[in-house]
């Protein structure tokens, strides 16, 4: 249990990942361990700063809330990492299988950086960046089981997550495919006037890639 700002957490470590966010939370009352995007403004993103110090390197400082929200959406992949893991060491889960454990504090912070209105285009190994983008946990691990219920009905499996609704555009098995997808969207939000971002990832693998270059 840990008290902040009044409100009541409850995170369980050994039962699989229960987190009970208090109420206002963008994860409460998300039974499936859904995730909502919060806005950029929201009180969460606050950034506290300090002043200058006398080396002249500016200080920053986030809030309380802020290293929590970031600590529960890390939290949430690693657990379902570890449950896919298990499910496809089983050989529940077919075909290939990249997990994201390792990687979990770059979802968070980029999740908390972005507005809904951004968009991602990432490689195949995006379990956690989908996860931290919103789409629940529970759609992703039916994805993984190629079941209908699954965020792209069971046809993608673990490389092509996909969700139109939370700008998730994929998902990409073939090293550097994102790249092309990315630069488009991005084009796309320029020639309408918008200034979305849309935040391109890709490993070191895909950094010499045709479409890269
Ligand atoms: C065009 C293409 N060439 C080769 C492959 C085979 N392949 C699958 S994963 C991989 C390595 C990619 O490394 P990186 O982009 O750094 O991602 P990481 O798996 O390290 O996260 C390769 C070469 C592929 N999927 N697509």
């Amino acid at each position: 249990m840990t008290e902040l700002q009044g409100m009541t957490w409850r995170l369980t470590f050994d039962s699989g990942g229960e987190i009970i966010p208090p109420a206002g939370n963008r994860f409460a009352g998300k039974a499936d361990m859904n995730v909502s995007l919060h806005h950029k403004s929201s009180a969460m993103t606050q950034v506290l700063s300090k002043p200058t110090s006398s080396k002249g390197k500016k200080n920053t400082e986030y809030s309380k809330a802020m290293y929590l929200d970031w600590f529960e959406t890390m939290f949430r992949i690693r657990k379902f990492e570890e449950r896919t893991l298990m499910a496809y060491g089983q050989q529940k889960i077919r075909g290939f299988c990249h997990v994201y454990i390792g990687q979990e504090a770059i979802a968070a912070g980029m999740t908390s950086a972005l507005r809904k209105e951004d968009a991602i285009a990432t490689a195949y190994r995006q379990h956690g960046t989908a996860i931290s983008r919103g789409l629940s946990t529970k759609e992703c691990m039916a994805e993984l089981f190629g079941k209908a219920t699954g965020c792209v009905k069971g046809k993608g499996g673990s490389m092509h997550f996909f969700s139109r609704e939370h700008k998730f555009f994929g998902g990409n098995g073939i090293v550097g495919a994102q790249i092309p997808i990315g630069t488009g969207i991005a084009f796309a939000e320029k020639y309408k006037g918008t200034d979305n971002l849309c935040v391109t990832m890709f490993g070191d693998g895909a950094a010499r890639q045709g479409s890269t270059l």
